[in-house]
């Protein structure tokens, strides 16, 4: 084990000295939420003071750095997780006892830092953590957002969107670089001139914009290693004075400013769903041309050339937002280093590599080719080349015009950020087994067929220190009891050791104990945070992620109405007590998914109203999801709905944390979830549905949903109850509609709910009838949890480090 940092005395006095130098105040004094500032400081001192030995390390040994960069870092708090790291929580616990505050309250405090949406941006803090921990020296890099992902409120059962103003505390951990600040132009003209025999190029009468880093340093878990996640903060270059500049001048300065204030303002809300806002594309220039500049200027430094940048570089993006990073290279190789055309791709290529996150052919980023033009010039020119010379290319291998117009960068005035990464890139990654497989034989089949070596699978994973260890200490208590200690936190595979006791009645009943208490500690948060009473008796069957209509809520939602018709029919129709939770933020412009969200709030009402339904059945709409709420759901939960339509969730992570957590899958095969049947088997889940495959068959042959309509009785009473509303008197014509018949140009019951409809009810029914069998259920959670050790983010990131950035770790 590492040194640890502190012990209890050293950081009291530590905690002391920070509140009297910076708000001159004892703890009797402070406030709560100075306290927690004077723990987050003190900890990022030591952190801080770790980075400093690590840079000189990695400079002096002049080893390869893996720069992450993703417009999203969803990192939630940092508290309790870097206290965790340092080996120093229970010393923090008790510091904090001794003067006078209760930890569990400080660490409430803390703000989630929500720059991100969901999966993708949750996914890059957990790699983030286990990079560290690996040793890995790399950097991670987004927009240090004013306003992070909105605060969702429900005001009559609808969503509505407040501010999310994080800074306020969650500023303590970062630390402004104004001294490494990096110019980014925007607009302006380009000039070219020769000179000594080369062309120059240069953009004049751009609108700069001053990129300041803010660094998170982030600990690593059992060992001295740190990284930072560099987030850019936007300002103007220089403040407007109208006394001292000429009319052109005052109003290029009014400019940039405007622009700086916009830039860094707002994380977009939007969740696999692609807008080509102007904003949004400064946003992602912004962010790539600074970190670029940042990680040449460094490398310099240490080199003095950059010839050799892929041998000490990687560059992994995060889908495409940051794919502005292969004429952001070329451009510096080229108009700034003197390269040629051939050398300078040849390094961006070897430097490059993207991670695919979905299929969904409205997520594709394709910027048109006016906006790019006029705001940037330069990178415009660029890709012309780029395009051109891999059109070159693909017509030479394939000769076939339709699979010239499938791979080409730029077509028909747009820009398909895509092709553009596969083209510029040493690599291209999917996300899971099947969705790697659907990248490959489908939606990048010819792009594959020319470069197969390119494409790869790296399946998600999850930091299971946070999502097991730190959020469930009931359930690492007996992990670490009976595997032998704490070796698990760096190998988790050690898991599998808990198979052994599936049999075990004693483990079992400790487990389910485990269960019970965290289930009596949501029911308490619940009731506490929004007024409302859980029934710890019932099973909690819990659906949460981001609401859209390829994750199938709605499908949920059909079957709870089916449940509810049969109580009427007869009121012993369920023994079981049995509680939906939902927890999902719409994109505010995504109206049926907004509608979504009210049915499910209709129905909750309906319900909670009906007495029929007292100690049976309840639905609950959990505000404002979000990885600190998820932390504290999903050690209570017991089912996990996973049941989005074959081929369309690119992978999930959700569904690893409540595997294991020892939450019981309902799912389709699809995503990871397809590994996670690889190892739990058709007996440790409950599977259903349409395969991918039969998904793609079923719409190519004409999908009729109105025939299963007539034919189906119980799904035809079900939907006509959603037409016509609950008690509220809201009704659901339009979505009743939109399953039936299509709406707004999507055909009818886009995502088969009610191809799978049958399926999904006998699989809750399977479930339902296993619950029942205490010890069974038990000895699924168990094997569960003890075979989720492959879906640990350690594992993820070292495929990573061995295959795509040939980086070594521990
Ligand atoms: C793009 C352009 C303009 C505005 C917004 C966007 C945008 C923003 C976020 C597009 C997509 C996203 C997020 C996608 C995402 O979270 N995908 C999820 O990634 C997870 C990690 O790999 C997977 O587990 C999920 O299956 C996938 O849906």
């Amino acid at each position: 084990m590492t040194k640890q940092a502190f012990t209890t005395k050293t950081l009291e006095d530590a905690l002391v000295a920070k509140l009297a130098l910076n708000f001159s105040k004892t703890p009797e004094e402070a406030t709560e939420q100075e306290m927690f500032k004077a723990c987050a400081l003190v900890l990022r001192d030591v952190m801080a003071a770790r980075g400093v030995e690590c840079s000189r390390q990695v400079r002096r040994n002049q080893q390869k750095q893996v720069h992450y960069l993703s417009l999203e870092f969803l990192m939630g708090r940092s508290l309790m997780k870097n206290a965790y790291n340092l080996d120093v929580l229970p010393q923090l616990k008790d510091a904090l006892d001794h003067l006078g505050f209760k930890a569990g309250d400080i660490f409430e405090l803390e703000p989630d830092a929500g720059l991100g949406n969901g999966g993708l941006g949750r996914l890059a803090a957990c790699y983030l953590d286990s990079m560290t921990t690996l040793d890995i020296p790399a950097t991670g890099y987004s927009i240090c957002y004013e306003l992070g992902i909105f605060k969702q409120k429900i005001v009559e059962g609808q969503q509505v969107e407040l501010p999310d103003n994080w800074k306020d505390l969650g500023a303590a951990w970062l630390m402004p670089k104004p001294e490494e600040a990096q110019a980014v132009h925007f607009g302006g003209t380009l000039r070219e001139f020769w000179d000594d025999g080369h062309l120059h190029i240069v953009n004049e009468d751009a609108t700069t914009v001053l990129a300041i880093p803010c660094d998170m340093v982030v600990a690593g878990y059992d060992t001295k290693h740190v990284n930072t996640l560099r987030l850019w903060d936007a300002r103007a270059t220089k403040p407007v004075d109208m006394s001292l500049f000429s009319r052109g001048e005052y109003l290029k300065a009014a400019e940039e400013e405007a622009m700086a204030e916009t830039i860094a303002k707002v994380l977009y809300p939007e969740d696999n769903h692609y807008e080509g806002k102007s904003l949004r594309l400064k946003q992602q220039y912004f962010f790539v041309s600074a970190t670029i500049q940042s990680i040449a200027t460094k490398h310099l430094d240490t080199y003095g050339t950059l010839k050799n940048f892929h041998e000490k570089n990687a560059i992994q993006i995060n889908d495409t937002h940051p794919a502005l990073v292969v004429p952001e290279l070329m451009r510096i190789f080229i108009d700034e280093a003197g390269m040629d055309w051939d050398e300078a791709w040849d390094i961006t290529t070897k430097s490059v590599a993207y991670t695919n996150h979905t299929v969904l052919a409205e997520a594709l980023e394709r910027w048109p080719q006016p906006l790019m033009q006029q705001l940037l010039p330069r990178i415009w020119q660029i890709i012309q080349e780029i395009s051109r010379r891999w059109q070159q290319k693909v017509e030479d291998f394939y000769h076939d015009p339709a699979k010239t117009q499938q791979m080409a960068i730029i077509w028909n005035g747009e820009v398909r950020m895509a092709n553009l990464c596969i083209a510029g890139g040493m690599a291209v990654n999917g996300v899971s087994g099947l969705h790697s497989d659907i990248l490959r034989k489908d939606v990048f089949r010819d792009a594959c067929g020319m470069e197969p070596w390119k494409f790869q699978n790296v399946t998600n994973g999850i930091d299971h220190r946070r999502w097991l260890s730190e959020i469930n200490p009931g359930l690492d208590s007996l992990v670490c009891e009976l595997t032998g200690g704490k070796d698990y936190l760096l190998k988790p595979l050690t898991l599998q050791k808990l198979d052994a006791y599936a049999d075990d009645a004693a483990v079992l009943e400790r487990l389910a104990k485990i269960k019970r208490e965290n289930k009596e500690a949501f029911a308490l948060y619940a009731k506490k945070s929004q007024g409302v009473i859980l029934n710890p008796d019932a099973i909690f069957d819990v659906q949460v992620k981001r609401l859209h209509e390829y994750k199938r809520q709605l499908l949920n939602v059909l079957h709870i109405i089916t449940l509810y018709q049969r109580l009427h029919d007869d009121p012993n129709a369920i023994t079981q007590p049995h509680t939906f939770l939902f927890g999902a933020k719409a994109a505010p412009g995504y109206a049926v998914a907004k509608r979504i969200i009210r049915l499910i709030n209709s129905l909750a009402d309906q319900i909670e109203h009906d007495p029929v339904c007292k100690d049976k059945l309840q639905v609950v709409f959990l505000e404002n999801y979000r990885v600190s709420l998820a932390e504290k759901l999903i050690p209570a939960s017991e089912v996990s709905q996973q049941i989005s339509t074959a081929g369309k969730e690119a992978s999930g992570t959700g569904n690893m944390k409540f595997m294991m957590n020892g939450a019981l899958t309902v799912g389709t095969l699809d995503g990871a979830n397809v590994e996670m049947h690889d190892v739990l088997g058709d007996e440790n889940m409950f599977l259903f549905g349409l395969r991918a495959d039969e998904v793609a068959r079923m719409k190519r042959e004409g999908y009729v949903p109105q025939r299963l309509y007539s034919r189906d009785e119980t799904l035809r009473r079900c939907l006509d109850a959603m037409r016509a509303g609950f008690r509220d008197g809201v009704s659901y014509e339009d979505l009743y509609q939109r399953l039936l018949f299509g709406s707004g140009g999507s055909p009818a019951d886009e995502y088969l709910l009610l191809a799978d409809y049958q399926a999904y009810c006998q699989a809750e029914k399977r479930m339902v009838a296993t619950y029942s069998d205490t010890a069974r259920w038990n000895a699924m959670s168990l094997r569960n949890i003890a075979r989720s050790g492959i879906f640990a983010a350690d594992r993820a990131v070292a495929e990573y480090a061995d295959n795509i950035w040939h980086v070594p770790h521990r």
